[in-house]
């Protein structure tokens, strides 16, 4: 058995002075019915906790790790730019280098700001489409989880999900009131809003692949149909890439769905591992921010170079040939692997999987929405997560995050999460 005494020990310090000794909800193990572990260093697809144990990493940071832990180039970039300070709070080279970066990569980012995290990105993309429409409403998808500002934090999916809430305290109703909420995947759920909205709103913003209810795949022309009818109204429409950009393929989901989408965030893999979030796209809306416009958003860290060398360092590497190619190969070993197993408990699961993205749901009959991924049995999944900690398998903390694969993992890892697989499943379904 492994042992978790020292994490134990420092979660006991945590909780007396930091809110459930976490500082995010998903981490504090709570619906796997644990304590969280402390992780002391990471090398590769794997992770060390202070007790000294071993982990195949399956959560690589929630997405930035997509090279793994540890990964040369970046800490390199890193320690070079480090020699030269930390911040300055003025203009600095790498912002521009990063800017030519994500617009090679994603041709509808025809200007780009930086932030420090995917939810400044989605509160600032979200505030633009208001002054740039001059409409107060936005349209999200229930399960959609677009970080943690106020209009986002409605029927959202991540933490929220997790701990089976439907919102937060502390927002108001004049805000809640101009968050309307669709359903993923229901193109009439949209059209009724706008219908019964008309001119009110300014943008729909949406993961483009759900990666916080677990990962939810959008269907045949859901998209594609959902871009064409925001235009038609003159909505804007905006794709929270944060988990997707750089991951389902070079050019995000955007790229391989082929839609253009008006506005894009960002965030996760353009730091590196450091926090760093963008949001970016047309260049007759990215023109209304302040200093040109009249949308203000501003930050003494954004562009920070330390977080944007890491970042160059990655996309890089991402941008070398063939990489894409690698990566899904790295997805289609996975699942060539781990699927015999599933296959074997198919009247109790699902398996979604996109790329390096997946997700194994605790439900039969395959997970197309929100509402299916809901009815997940997550006392199963508790079972079955601590049973594959136990065997050195660190996986989300919960059914409704997404599994992340990096480059960094290898074939015996993924032989040796099968085996364990075979052990935790007897255990989570009781055989
Ligand atoms: N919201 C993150 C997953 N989608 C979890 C963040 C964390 O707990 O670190």
């Amino acid at each position: 058995m492994r042992q978790f005494d020292k994490s134990q020990e420092l979660f006991a310090r945590a909780t007396k002075l930091i809110p459930g000794g976490v500082n995010s909800p998903v981490r504090a193990f709570r619906s796997v019915g644990l304590s969280p572990l402390y992780i002391d260093h990471g090398v590769g697809g794997h992770v060390f906790d202070v007790d000294g144990n071993e982990y195949i990493d399956y959560i690589s940071s929630w997405g930035p790790l997509l090279l793994g832990h540890a990964y040369p180039p970046v800490q390199q970039a890193i320690a070079e730019e480090l020699k030269r300070g930390t911040s300055y709070g003025a203009c600095n080279a790498r912002e521009i280098e990063m800017a030519e970066l994500i617009t090679s990569f994603f041709p509808s980012i025809e200007m780009v700001r930086m932030v420090n995290s995917g939810t400044e990105a989605t509160m600032s993309a979200v505030r633009l489409a208001r002054g740039f429409t001059g409409r107060n409403k936005i349209i999200k998808f229930e399960g959609c989880y677009h970080g943690h500002a106020d209009s986002f934090l409605i029927q959202a999916g991540s933490g929220l999900a997790t701990y089976g809430q439907a919102g937060s305290a502390g927002i108001t109703p004049e805000t809640a009131v101009d968050t309307l909420v669709a359903t993923y995947n229901d193109l009439e759920s949209v059209r009724h809003l706008l219908e019964r909205y008309p001119n009110e709103v300014a943008a729909v913003i949406l993961e483009p692949v759900m990666g916080n209810m677990g990962l939810i795949l959008p269907e045949e022309g859901f998209l594609s149909s959902l871009r064409a009818l925001t235009q038609e109204r003159g909505v804007l429409l905006i794709f929270d890439e944060v988990i997707s950009g750089f991951r389902a393929a070079r050019g995000g989901a955007q790229e391989l769905y082929g839609i253009t989408p008006d506005l894009t965030c960002l965030g996760k893999i353009i730091g590196g591992g450091l926090p760093v979030g963008a949001f970016g796209g047309r260049r007759d809306i990215m023109q209304h921010l302040a200093p040109l416009g009249d949308v203000y958003q501003a930050g003494t860290l954004s562009g920070n170079p330390l977080a944007l060398s890491a970042g160059i360092a990655m996309l890089r590497e991402l941008s070398r040939e063939g990489f894409y190619e690698q990566l899904e190969e790295q997805g289609r070993l996975f699942e060539s692997l781990i699927r015999p197993v599933i296959d074997r408990y198919s009247e109790h699961l699902s398996f979604n999987r996109s790329g390096s993205l997946a997700t194994l749901f605790f439900r039969p009959g395959g997970v197309h929405s929100n509402a299916e991924a809901k009815q997940a049995n997550t006392e199963q999944y508790a079972r079955f997560f601590r049973r594959m900690l136990q065997e050195g398998i660190y996986l989300p903390p919960s059914q409704f995050e997404c599994i992340f694969l990096s480059m960094a993992h290898s074939r015996e890892d993924y032989e040796r999460t099968a085996q364990a697989m075979i052990l935790a499943l007897e255990e989570a379904l009781g055989h």
